[in-house]
């Protein structure tokens, strides 16, 4: 009796982990651990099969899908081996993937997507390019990372109607402190593009080095461009580079945003050209990791020349409605002619048609319409911004710098502002952080990578992953939808897609991997 009963056991054992063994066709895709969280998933109980045959199609009329189609096509050869093929059709077809636009009834905007996976159809209704951008990232994550040789993939079925809580979701790359040229930005990009996110900062200047090329003041990228922090060879982008990223980012529906950071962390340019000094002396190269000790002359009209150019040179280039112009630190320019300098700049940057962004310290400025302050260290700054009607980019040091060691064992990064362990990065509601600034005062979040102790491709996925996507789900997901709780098993899903692209990623003992 006791046998029986025991093998019975072992039987119903060997069943349960047959049935749940990886073959078995995924049917409830309200499992799906999807980063971000999306506004809605419903199952429909059955599953989709992607055969090697399956066509990628299009609405007829909508160009702007094709890239988006092709985008597609390519993730999936990486998937099952196989690209699929393209077509343009006029209606709905009765299989594959269709790729379709809409109009905004939900009042969501361009970056809202339907995606309503059936037995035999897979749609995505977008009401924008970039919304079908981010359907077909959402689809993307309820693949495997790898077909199993042959082994057919299913898909639970279902719909996911989603849009983002936030317009500008962003992170920063610091280029200055140490140099990364264009295939690790794209690999940047690449990680953003896979998160929703929709916005990348690049600080292109600061003490330590120049990285783009200004064809009116060749010194900059020749002399200040010439070095990094630690004493190495530095480097630049050519202005083809950085059209090479604007480029990239945008099939991604990415913009870049542009920092000149200034009048403060400037040596790399006053070492460049005497003519920038009060004194007219060119300062030394800088190789090491203070702030605070650089400014450009602000009385003297080289300087706004200056600006004027290289403002110019870099919003012709830059697609993207930002210029950033920096502003933080500048802790030896006197606070007159800290004023007196960025209410110049402002004008400068509006004159080129870019709206003008700025750390928070810039709102001790007269701020022209439309500015936007971006928060990192002061409430008082950034409250000051928001009393003069400027927008607010949320990048809280304490919970939102990814330079910040996760603990002290981490072996790089800084914790001036915080050790952020992966839970302290992900909890907390922008929308409530600053007390006074709500929701409507704010364009988004954007998670800052200061490179002064990263010196490669490396050491930055450690300290990205995985904070970055906490951070794209911030800025994605409603609040009502995230905990930390939740989204820590999520997160544990995805260590195996962090391991397909090759991410060297902290594994935080917070989360079940
Ligand atoms: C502060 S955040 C800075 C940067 C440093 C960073 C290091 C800000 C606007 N300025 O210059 O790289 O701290 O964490």
């Amino acid at each position: 009796m006791k046998s029986k009963l025991i093998s019975a056991l072992i039987i119903s054992i060997i069943m349960i982990s047959f049935s749940s063994c990886e073959n078995e066709p995924a049917t409830d895709l309200t499992q799906t651990s999807f980063i971000p969280v999306p506004a809605s998933v419903t199952a429909t109980g059955s599953s989709f099969q992607i055969e090697k045959s399956i066509v990628v199609y299009y609405e007829e009329g909508e160009e702007g899908l094709k890239q988006t189609a092709q985008f597609l096509s390519e993730a999936l050869a990486q998937i099952t081996g196989t690209a699929p093929l393209i077509e343009v059709v006029q209606e709905l077809p009765k299989e594959g993937i269709y790729l379709s636009l809409t109009e905004d009834e939900q009042n969501t905007g361009n970056e809202g997507y339907i995606l309503t996976i059936g037995k035999e159809l897979i749609s995505i209704d977008a009401t924008g390019a970039a919304g079908s951008f981010y359907g077909i990232q959402t689809l993307l994550q309820t693949l495997p990372v790898k077909a199993e040789g042959d082994q057919p993939i299913h898909i639970a079925t279902g719909t996911v109607n989603d849009f983002p809580e936030y317009g500008y979701r962003g992170a920063m790359l610091d280029v200055s402190r140490h140099f990364f040229d264009v295939e690790d930005v794209k690999r940047f990009i690449d990680f953003l593009a896979t998160y929703k996110m929709n916005a990348l900062h690049l600080h292109l200047s600061d003490d330590q080095g120049w990285r783009i090329e200004i064809k009116s003041w060749p010194k900059l990228t020749e002399i200040g461009g010439s070095t990094e922090v630690g004493g190495g060879d530095g480097g630049y982008y050519t202005q083809e580079d950085y059209t090479e990223l604007v480029n990239y980012a945008n099939e991604r529906h990415i913009i870049i945003v542009p920092e000149i950071d200034m009048p403060g962390h400037t040596n790399a340019a006053l070492a460049s050209y005497p003519e920038l000094n009060c004194d007219g002396k060119a300062t030394e190269l800088y190789t090491g990791t203070e702030v605070g000790f650089s400014t450009l002359c602000t009385r003297n009209e080289t300087t706004y020349q200056f600006v004027e150019d290289v403002v110019r040179e870099i919003s012709a280039l830059t697609p993207g409605p930002f210029f950033h112009i920096g502003g933080d630190e500048s802790h030896v320019t006197a606070h007159d002619d800290y004023v007196y300098f960025i209410n110049r700049v402002q004008k400068i940057v509006d004159s080129h048609g870019k709206r003008v962004m700025g750390w928070d310290e810039i709102a001790n400025a007269s701020l022209i319409d439309n500015a936007v302050v971006q928060f990192w260290a002061d409430i008082k700054n950034t409250t000051m911004g928001v009393e003069q009607g400027a927008k607010v980019i949320m990048s809280p040091a304490k919970k939102a710098y990814l330079d910040m060691q996760y603990d002290s064992t981490t072996h790089l990064g800084l914790h001036w502002a915080a050790y952020i362990e992966v839970d302290t990065a992900y909890d907390w509601n922008p929308a409530t952080y600053i007390e006074g600034i709500t929701k409507e005062n704010i364009l988004g979040i954007e998670s800052p990578l200061w490179t002064e102790t990263i010196t490669n491709m490396d050491e930055l996925e450690y300290m990205v992953f995985p904070r970055l996507p906490g951070f794209a789900e911030i800025g994605w997901s409603s609040p009502d939808l995230r905990n930390w709780e939740g989204y820590k098993n999520r997160l544990a899903q995805h260590g195996k897609r962090f391991e397909a692209m090759g991410i060297d990623y902290y594994k935080s003992n917070l989360v079940p991997w």
